[in-house]
């Protein structure tokens, strides 16, 4: 009898152990700061518990920085990430899959493949600043590379006046094209203004 009761108690103690991280969604994670990349220039893939917020706590456990959440009367608001508390006309956004939700983090549900960023903005009007992406594609025989921006909405558009780091090397392109020889490559692209992009590597 004593047996039975304890391999059921170490079962229902397995259990404990396992479920949450099996209903852990696993979220490509990045969080752009003012000056620098805090997290993830990858995006690397992590376990997150349930919510935009739960993004941002395990990028926070993941890569050892400060952030701090305080409470609003519209709920949980992240008012610091890093050195850098929100103030006036700036602070700190999150887009998922590219989009702003127009609701606190808690309330936006991550699944499996999303990616979530968290980002310092600086508002000059109603609109956030674009966040930059590279694409890329062969042209006659050359790899060449798009700077694109991301408005809140998640629309891209082509975006000029830009410097890729291009396998550690600083390039200016006024076109926002870049092409270079095939080959291994390790590229971001940013922008005065706008939130640098991810790194991209491939060849
Ligand atoms: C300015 C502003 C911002 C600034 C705040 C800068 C700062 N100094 O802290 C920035 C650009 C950083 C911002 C961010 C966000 N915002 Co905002 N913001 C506003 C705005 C235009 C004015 C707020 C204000 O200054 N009120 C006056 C002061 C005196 O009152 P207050 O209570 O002290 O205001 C503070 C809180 O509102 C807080 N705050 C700002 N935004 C948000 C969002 C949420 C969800 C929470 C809980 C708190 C919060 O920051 C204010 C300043 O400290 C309102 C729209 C409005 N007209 O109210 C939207 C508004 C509050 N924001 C909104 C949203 C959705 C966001 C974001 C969640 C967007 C996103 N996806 O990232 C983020 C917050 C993410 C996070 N960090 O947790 C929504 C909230 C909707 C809702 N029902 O939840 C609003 C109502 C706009 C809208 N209509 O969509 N915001």
């Amino acid at each position: 009898m004593y047996r039975r009761s304890f391999s059921l108690l170490a079962v229902l103690a397995a259990l404990f152990v396992l479920v949450p991280a099996a209903f852990a969604a696993r979220v490509h994670v990045r969080v752009e700061g003012k000056t620098q990349t805090i997290f993830g220039t990858t995006e690397p893939t992590l376990n997150v518990k349930a919510n935009a917020l739960d993004a941002l706590e395990a990028a926070s456990l993941a890569g050892e920085f400060y952030y701090h959440v305080a409470s609003t009367a519209f709920g949980p608001y992240v008012d610091q990430i890093g050195r850098y508390p929100a103030g006036g006309s700036s602070g700190w956004i999150f887009k998922v899959n590219g989009i702003v939700p127009p609701v606190g983090a808690d309330h936006v549900t991550v699944k499996d493949g999303d990616t979530v960023l968290w980002y310092w903005a600086t508002f000059s009007g109603p609109a956030g600043p674009l966040t930059l992406e590279v694409e890329t594609s062969i042209v006659k025989g050359k790899r060449c590379f798009f700077a694109t921006g991301r408005n809140d909405a998640g629309r891209a558009s082509r975006v000029r006046g830009v410097v890729y780091t291009l396998n550690g090397r600083r390039v200016s392109s006024a076109t926002g094209v870049v092409c270079a020889r095939l080959g291994r490559y390790t590229i971001r692209v940013a922008k005065t203004g706008a939130i640098r992009s991810r790194t991209y590597s491939g060849r």
